[in-house]
């Protein structure tokens, strides 16, 4: 999900342009917008974790819903292999600048995960990164499994974009338990010349026809919200007839 709180997007008006300058937009990674896989190292044991689908354990491992939320050890919120290891692929379906990994941990040493290797790929699958040997804490120091487990934070210092991560996760005792993996990174949001609804790279009369037709339809399109205000609507009229005549 994208931090709107974190998009700062403002119109500057010079010989007539109005431009909204691309801007970095916070993003947690989550179900929401990446998806995870087991890689080949599974490919003999395609079903490799305790008591859970694959499908379904997969999915426990990105449903945290925000970088802040806790998650109690459940048999539906935990991944669970027991006697191995566990290497996933996470996709994040386009390029993104990432900066921190988050884990969380399952709560007992006679579980957790003791050591995680991160390799991070371009979209050609070329290595542009690892994190390895990373050692995550337990998930809470009472050991229960009724008290909230947090993310533990790990920064990272990529120099290019990453597209696709592998996390190979292990245990001093051949267990592999924890609640959630997560990643927060940053992509760039577009410019958008307001006005330039038919996406021509200029503004003139031939975006007047699609500019009506967003508004009969009530649909939202960057370009065609002149005035900023997150909808399409009458208001845009005015603003819209204003860049026109300044063209
Ligand atoms: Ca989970
Ligand atoms: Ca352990
Ligand atoms: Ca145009
Ligand atoms: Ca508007």
């Amino acid at each position: 999900m994208i931090k709107k709180s974190a998009v700062f997007c403002f119109v500057v008006a010079l010989m007539g342009i109005y431009y909204c300058p691309a801007v970095e937009s916070q993003v947690f990674f989550n179900a929401s917008n990446i998806s995870v896989a087991l890689t080949d190292f599974h490919a003999g044991d395609p079903e490799p974790f305790a008591n859970r689908t694959t499908e379904a354990s997969l999915m426990s491992i990105i449903d945290a819903p925000s970088v802040d939320a806790s998650e109690v050890h459940t048999q539906s919120t935990h991944v669970w292999v027991s006697g191995g290891e566990l290497e996933v692929i996470f996709d994040f379906g386009q390029d993104y600048n990432l900066s921190t990994f988050h884990f969380w941990n399952y709560h007992s040493e006679s579980f957790d995960v003791d050591d995680v290797d991160l390799v991070f790929f371009d979209s050609n699958m070329n290595i542009i990164g690892t994190l390895e040997d990373i050692s995550p804490q337990l998930g809470n120091d009472t050991g229960f499994d009724s008290t909230p487990i947090f993310a533990e934070d790990f920064p990272l210092t990529l120099t290019r974009e990453v597209r696709f991560v592998t996390a190979r996760l292990s245990g001093s005792n051949s267990q592999v338990d924890f609640s959630n993996i997560g990643f927060t990174g940053t992509t760039t949001v577009p410019g958008v010349l307001l006005g330039d609804v038919n996406l021509d790279g200029v503004v003139n009369f031939l975006d007047i026809a699609p500019f009506i037709v967003l508004l009969a339809d009530g649909e939202f399109q960057a370009e065609a919200d002149i005035d900023q205000n997150g909808s399409v609507n009458f208001l845009d009229i005015g603003p819209f007839i204003t860049i026109l005549s300044n063209n």
